[in-house]
């Protein structure tokens, strides 16, 4: 850096830590010196893609400076770190984050402007980088920034896609989606670190070795290469590593011999095989593709990452290496299902390539791995193939069927044999392995005169089944159903599925929910055996954002404003003193200032949606926003529906009329929906076409304004939220497992309408339930109502019904909305006889949306409302969920550089 810098400038004095020079002229030589030496562009000019480049270069070297120095100190105190290992980082852009967290904001804004650039405009440069599809991605992002904030020795593992999310474009047919190479013009953050690689093999076959161990030989290997990521803390030094794996082909594998005889396309295969693994996030959202590309990306992310972490570990631990203390030096978080591959693949090294027996491996791997849950959705709940797993990784299917053997031990124990019916259902629905034969050794176990009718049992069963039942005596029905359900006997037919949550929840030591509600389904009613067996191992952890991005930096105003009630800036670190704010909500004088900033975000949100749809809106009225990703369960129908009754309303009145009853709104939606999610693509087209027909309806004019943003991401957020008023969290209860976005939107001052579902709970208890618009039915509800349903008992209220008709009538143009309509009817199925209670929820949302037009009127009323949201939201910084996670799952301490 000293040479660069002498390179680069005329300056006489030597610097000795770029950190410490931080005034304008030396930052702008230093950009200066990337724009000359960095090899990215072309020689000529210093447009604004060559600024961004240059300037994030110059960051990256102080955060490299901090990296070094952090990542020294944790080696030479030897802590114990915490590894988040997840399939997904929704980061976002990187460059006033960076320059924000090292307090450069002012000197770099002053050295780009002598450069001929404003920072804003450098800043909007940088793609957004998309490693992820919503909140499971952008929670671990999050959670990287807190960790580094508050200190926290830990990592984030990950996969480097050369394709994060797709770009959404909206046309006149709905959602198009086109792919985001984000990694185009390069990428400035990442160090490639071309001599951290590890091998990672596929296929191939297991064999005993000449000792009885068993060898995994054969098979391709791949060989994945670290790219790191410095993550800095907030007005600190710590910055902690984000280590994404990139993959090639091993080294071995060019075929020389088939290029020089002509082969080319076999020749290059190995390459392509090799790097494909890694070229595209997939885009599923909560849905569960068994493609044998994604169990490879799996893969890779857990063996290279784990490979990894054994080799630091062992470098840290004297000789001969003590594999008990792993789990005092070693935590490693599942992100979801997605990486429980970690479970068996630490099994393997420890047993089968340090020599660990089975036992001992058994016991390092169950203290070192926790598990997050984030969906209770059965779409969503992981099931691979076993045939697939067999293929790929034939090692790790063995010890996943010793691992499902030692838990039905476990079961086995806890129920006993007497009451064989029970015993054996619970085994069947608890095991790992679905569609499996039981292994021998629990064959043994079960009593000997039993255990020869566990086939007598099967028959027995089948034998009710043809004899019939009395079917007017319901619990017989559903007892001889029970019994049906216990057969051991697997079905051809159906394919043999390895369960991962069940593995997950067998291999590691922690399990935990994301909200309370969702963590006491998780207790009592999804893993509710599993609760049973090991309370002790079942958490909540209510997620949480980080209040940098999500307030500081992304709504500067509201932050100056904060920092001058509270008089000091520190609530950016602790959340906690944002509740100073409520002493102020009633203050006239802070409320107007409070309005005013969020006129100015409104502003620009209004700027923002004419640059991006060219729908003019009113930044008078009230911005009402839904964002987030597409899903029939967050229910994205229900307040277009709403809309659409208001609209209809309105066109029956008066213009007198429908300005006394009606606040005006602009309504805003963005999210993305799967490409192949049918259901979703219909509502986005939905959406569009009711903007269409509303927005240019001059009798309504700016009464109602209905706007799709297209290609909703981290920096889109970021515009919108700081400029919003009311946000929309409207899940069926008990299938949004928290929501993340409810607690940006509470934290910049945003109402919400919601239900009684996530975190919406906690917030409402948080801010108080006079400043939350809640509605709806309640979790406990929510299958009983369904059954009435199937009865045919539900019955629909005539606004809703009258809704249908009139989009049926074609107001909104040709399109054939009758699978969108038609789903919200009937009594039957999946998906269908309006499985997320839509209709049922419809009047008391429509009911609850006029209190919120009555709110509005009041704006001393509702800015107090705002105010009061801000000030509660404290509980919700990610600050304090990582406190929690490293207090009573990972065991680690803050430390304290030098
Ligand atoms: N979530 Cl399983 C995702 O974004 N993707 C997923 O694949 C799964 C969950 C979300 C979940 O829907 C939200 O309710 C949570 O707030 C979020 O994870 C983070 O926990």
């Amino acid at each position: 850096l000293c040479v660069k810098n002498v390179a680069a400038s005329d300056q006489k004095q030597e610097p000795k830590d770029v950190a410490t020079r931080e005034d304008s002229a030396s930052i702008s030589s230093i950009i200066k010196y990337h724009a000359e030496f960095t090899p990215c562009f072309s020689m000529e000019s210093f447009g604004l893609p060559k600024a961004f480049y240059a300037t994030a270069e110059s960051v990256r070297d102080m955060l490299i400076i901090n990296w070094n120095t952090t990542y020294e100190y944790c080696e030479k105190l030897n802590v114990k770190r915490a590894y988040y290992l997840s399939m997904e980082y929704l980061q976002g852009r990187a460059l006033l984050n960076a320059i924000g967290n090292l307090e450069l904001s002012g000197p770099y804004a002053e050295a780009l402007e002598k450069l001929g650039h404003s920072l804003e405009d450098v800043a909007r440069q940088e793609p957004d980088a998309a490693l992820g599809n919503g909140g499971l991605g952008r929670l671990a992002s999050c959670f990287l920034d807190s960790l580094a904030t508050q200190n926290y020795p830990a990592w984030g593992y990950g996969l480097r896609y050369k394709y994060g999310l797709f770009k959404q474009h909206i046309t006149k047919d709905g959602q198009e989606e086109v792919a985001e190479n984000w990694l185009e013009m390069g990428n400035p953050w990442e160090i490639p670190r071309n001599d951290v690689t590890y091998p990672v093999k596929f296929y191939g076959e297991v064999i005993s070795g000449p000792d009885g161990k068993k060898q995994w030989v054969g098979g391709d290997n791949v060989t994945a290469v670290a790219y790191d990521v410095p993550i800095p803390g907030y007005k600190t030094k710590t910055t902690i590593n984000l280590r994404l794996w990139s993959t090639k082909a091993a080294p071995a594998e060019f075929d020389l011999h088939a290029f020089n005889t002509g082969e080319h396309a076999k020749a290059y295969a190995a390459i392509k095989n090799a790097e494909k693994i890694c070229y595209i996030l997939y885009p599923g959202d909560e849905t569960m593709e068994g493609k044998s590309l994604r169990l490879k990306q799996q893969y890779t992310l857990c063996s290279a990452s784990l490979q990894d972490i054994i080799a630091r570990f062992e470098r840290r631990s004297g000789d001969p290496v003590n594999w008990e203390k792993f789990p005092e030096k070693v935590a490693v978080q599942m992100n979801d299902t997605h990486p429980t591959l970690c479970i068996p693949e630490l099994i393997r090294i420890l047993v089968d390539v340090k020599g660990l027996s089975w036992k001992e491996a058994w016991n390092v791997t169950r203290r070192t791995v926790a598990y997050t849950n984030h969906t209770v959705l059965p779409e969503a709940l992981e099931k691979w193939s076993l045939n697939l797993i067999q293929e790929l990784l034939p090692r790790h299917v063995e010890i996943i069927k010793m691992i499902d053997e030692e838990l039905i031990h476990t079961i086995v124990a806890e129920y006993g044999t007497e009451d064989l019916d029970l015993l054996l259902q619970k085994v069947k629905e608890m095991r790992i392995l679905d569609n499996i034969e039981l292994p021998d050794s629990v064959l043994e176990m079960l009593p000997k005169s039993e255990e020869s009718s566990v086939v007598d049992h099967i028959e027995l069963v089948s034998d009710n089944e043809t004899k019939g039942t009395d079917k007017g005596d319901q619990s017989q029905v559903l007892d001889t159903e029970k019994k049906n359900e216990v057969t051991f006997e697997p079905d051809p037919e159906l394919p043999k599925m390895v369960r991962m949550a069940n593995l997950c929840i067998a291999g590691g030591h922690a399990v935990n929910g994301v909200a309370e509600i969702h963590s006491e389904i998780v207790k009592n009613e999804v893993f509710n055996d599993f609760y049973k067996l090991w309370p002790e191992k079942f958490q909540n952890k209510t997620n949480g954002v980080t209040p940098r991005r999500w307030i500081r930096f992304c709504n500067p105003d509201l932050s100056r404003l904060i920092t001058k009630c509270i008089g000091t800036e520190e609530w950016v670190k602790n959340t906690e003193m944002l509740v100073n704010l409520q002493k102020f909500a009633d203050n006239e004088d802070f409320q107007s200032e409070w309005r005013e900033v969020k006129m100015r975000n409104k502003i620009k949100v209004a700027s923002f949606l004419k640059e991006k749809t060219g729908y003019l809106v009113n930044p008078n009225a009230m911005f009402d926003v839904q964002v987030k990703r597409i899903h029939e369960y967050k229910r994205q129908l229900m307040n277009i529906m709403g809309i659409i009754y208001r609209y209809k309303k309105m066109k029956e009145m008066s213009p007198k009329e429908r300005e006394a009853r009606f606040v005006p709104r602009v309504c805003i939606f963005g999210g993305k929906a799967f490409a192949t999610y049918v259901q979703a693509k219909r509502i986005v087209k939905f959406i569009t076409d009711v903007g269409a027909i509303v927005n240019r309806d001059q009798e309504i004019g700016d009464l109602l304004k209905v706007v799709f943003v297209p290609d909703y991401n981290v920096s889109v957020a970021e515009v919108l939220i700081p400029g919003s008023e009311l946000s929309q969290h409207i899940s069926t209860a008990g299938m949004e497992a928290s929501g993340t976005s409810n607690m940006k939107f509470a934290m910049n001052g945003c109402i919400q309408i919601g239900t009684l579902d996530g975190a919406n709970v906690e917030i409402r208890e948080e801010v108080g339930e006079e400043n939350f618009f809640l509605f709806g039915a309640r979790a406990e509800e929510i299958s009983g109502l369904r059954k009435q349903r199937s009865e045919g008992k539900f019955v629909a209220d005539p606004r809703f019904e009258e809704v249908k008709a009139y989009v049926r009538s074609g107001v909104f143009g040709p399109y054939n909305y009758d699978e969108l309509m038609g789903s919200l009817e009937g009594n039957e199925g999946y998906g269908r006889a309006d499985y997320f209670l839509v209709g049922y929820d419809f009047p008391s949302y429509i009911e609850c949306q006029d209190k919120v037009d009555e709110a509005y009127r009041d704006q001393k009323r509702w800015t107090k409302m705002s105010i009061l949201n801000t000030a509660g939201s404290y509980k919700f910084s990610s600050d304090r969920t990582i406190h929690e996670y490293a207090r009573d799952i990972w065991r680690i301490e803050p430390i304290v550089l030098p």
